[in-house]
């Protein structure tokens, strides 16, 4: 990949990012309608489908030839067909959104072949821009980021989501929970994942962990997180997925081994994954 090839694609993320933030914060003052997905506990909103199509008409007029994986599929070919690939979210944290006004991102991701080139998560209520290049390090606005902070797991304000359903229960993850939270500083539970990785790799949260994101949830996250120093894999250990549902932590590197420790569900049998 060629630098100048490198450099249009992070300004593209970045100016999709504002942009579709700006949007949705302008669509938030105005009735929008909300809809069901598959539970009352699973919403989507107009906004949500016309904002990821935003950012794919803008990135499709600058690079007619790349693929985009997107929650609302509102890209109509196949994805798998490209070597570079959008991972979009447009609203992350669509239940914050409805309710809170606050607490949501859109992230956005650039995918080379399956290596992980550019990622961007706009928080527009805030007007927090977090993003990464590969290899060229993470930033909050225009803040460097480096967690080079020493935390043992005992000091750490961990963050997690999606745990308190029946499989949770059923998979012993509850307990789990219970029992990390038994040993850290603090535990939060904001509600949008992508923001929340966002926040590990700004040292404001110290691990993130989920048993089942999407790809589109932790794509950009992901890349951020690595670049400020961070350490993700899925809870096995493993590197992440770009295209596909993992679970996920995400930490600074200093408590790594003993929270994945804690989460290794090697033993467990997740039979819907
Ligand atoms: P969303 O708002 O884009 O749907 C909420 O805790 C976090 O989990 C958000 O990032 C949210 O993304 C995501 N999420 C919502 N419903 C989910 C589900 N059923 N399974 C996995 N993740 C979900
Ligand atoms: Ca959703
Ligand atoms: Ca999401
Ligand atoms: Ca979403």
């Amino acid at each position: 990949m060629q630098a100048s090839t490198l450099t249009a694609l992070k300004e593209l993320t970045l100016a999709c990012a504002r942009s579709a933030g700006e949007l949705s914060m302008k669509r938030m003052k105005e009735p929008f309608t909300v809809e069901y997905k598959t539970s009352a506990s699973d919403l989507v909103t107009a906004v949500d489908k016309e904002v990821e199509k935003h950012v794919i008409d803008m990135i499709l007029k600058r690079f007619p030839d790349h693929g985009i994986l997107g929650e609302e599929s509102t890209f109509a070919k196949d994805y798998r067909q490209y070597d570079t690939l959008w991972v979009i979210d447009p609203i992350d944290g669509t239940t914050n959104f409805v309710h809170q006004q606050i607490n949501f991102a859109v992230s956005i991701a650039v995918y080379h072949k399956g290596e992980g080139l550019v990622g961007a998560v706009y928080d527009p209520s805030r007007d927090e821009l977090f993003y990464a290049v590969k290899g060229e390090g993470a930033f909050l606005n225009d803040r460097p980021l480096h967690l080079d902070r020493v935390v043992s797991l005992e000091e750490a304000i961990l963050c997690t989501s999606v745990f308190w359903n029946k499989r949770a229960e059923q998979m012993g993850i509850d307990l789990i929970v219970k029992k990390l939270a038994g040993k850290v500083r603090g535990m939060r539970l904001l509600g949008s994942a992508a923001l929340e990785m966002s926040y590990v790799a700004a040292g404001r949260l110290d691990g993130y962990v989920s048993l089942s994101l999407n790809a589109w949830d932790f794509g950009a996250g992901r890349i951020i997180v690595e670049e400020a120093g961070g350490r993700v894999t899925n809870m096995m250990g493993e590197p992440l997925p770009y295209n596909e549902k993992s679970s996920v932590m995400a930490c600074n590197p200093t408590f790594y081994e003993e929270l994945q420790h804690y989460l290794d569900l090697s033993e467990a049998t997740d039979t819907e994954a």
